[in-house]
């Protein structure tokens, strides 16, 4: 039987940037919302040129079409950020969420494509973390984004403790964290911080990274965490999503 999908109640959006393999981006943020039976509104910050072998182009759009799109989508409860790509970009966001004020904001902080390909200005790194984090209720870092952005070396359990405690430090507001450990040497733990409590999520390690598998991670915590999941509930149940989907 088809799933209903369910709208009116609350709102849910996705700004980020668009893939048209669909491995990630919007592409990957709406299909993850519609597999939990989620109709969602979509946002679009850069446009990327890219397959799974290559990273073609990238462009951002400028803040005027962001600002526009925006304001046509008007306040939404639960928003998934991604990919920014200009500082410019990052500002209009701000200013978005300071004026709608949602429920929660689940942010991947993408820096850069599996490729190497910056997906974020430089410049842009002190307006994220001083302007944006703190209107966030989770920031999903990998172990290369929570280095860059702490300026800390992130590499096993001990430094990803000291990451997170360092980046709720230096963003007042942002409730939580997950950094994400899928490039650890011998594991693949996530570790979940609040301000008061470390929580481990074990996973497998895959032998091939798919890109993507950031934005259906954290669009699937947005999805658990409008259901009204806990945090550590949804993390948890999204993990286990984007495992299934990789298998
Ligand atoms: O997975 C990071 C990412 C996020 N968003 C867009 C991307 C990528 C990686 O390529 O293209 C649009």
């Amino acid at each position: 039987m088809k799933k209903k999908l369910r709208r009116k109640t609350t709102k849910i959006l996705t700004i980020a940037g668009a893939d048209p393999s669909g491995g990630a981006g919007v592409q990957a943020d709406l299909r993850t919302f519609h597999y939990f039976g989620l109709l969602a509104s979509s946002v679009v910050t850069a446009v990327t040129a890219q397959n799974e072998k290559k990273f073609i182009s990238v462009n951002a759009v400028s803040a005027k079409v962001l600002r526009d799109q925006l304001h046509s989508v008007g306040p939404c409860d639960f928003v998934k950020i991604g990919m920014l790509g200009t500082k410019e970009n990052a500002q209009e966001v701000i200013r978005y969420l300071k004026k709608t004020k949602p429920k929660c904001v689940v942010l991947d902080p993408v820096l850069c494509s599996t490729t190497g390909t910056r997906l974020l200005e430089k410049t842009a790194l002190p307006l994220l973390i001083q302007g944006l984090f703190p209107l966030c209720t989770l920031v999903t870092p990998n172990l290369l984004e929570a280095s860059i952005l702490t300026d800390l070396p992130v590499t096993n359990l001990d430094q990803m403790k000291a990451a997170a405690i360092t980046l709720l430090k230096n963003s007042p507001g942002l409730k939580s964290v997950l950094i994400k450990g899928g490039h650890l040497q011998d594991s693949a733990t996530d570790l979940l911080y609040d301000g008061k409590n470390f929580h481990l999520f074990s996973g497998k390690r895959f032998s091939k990274s798919f890109h993507g598998t950031g934005c259906v991670l954290s669009s699937a915590i947005l999805a658990e965490l409008s259901q009204n999941q806990s945090m550590k509930e949804s993390v948890s149940k999204a993990k286990k999503y984007v495992s299934m989907m990789m298998r």
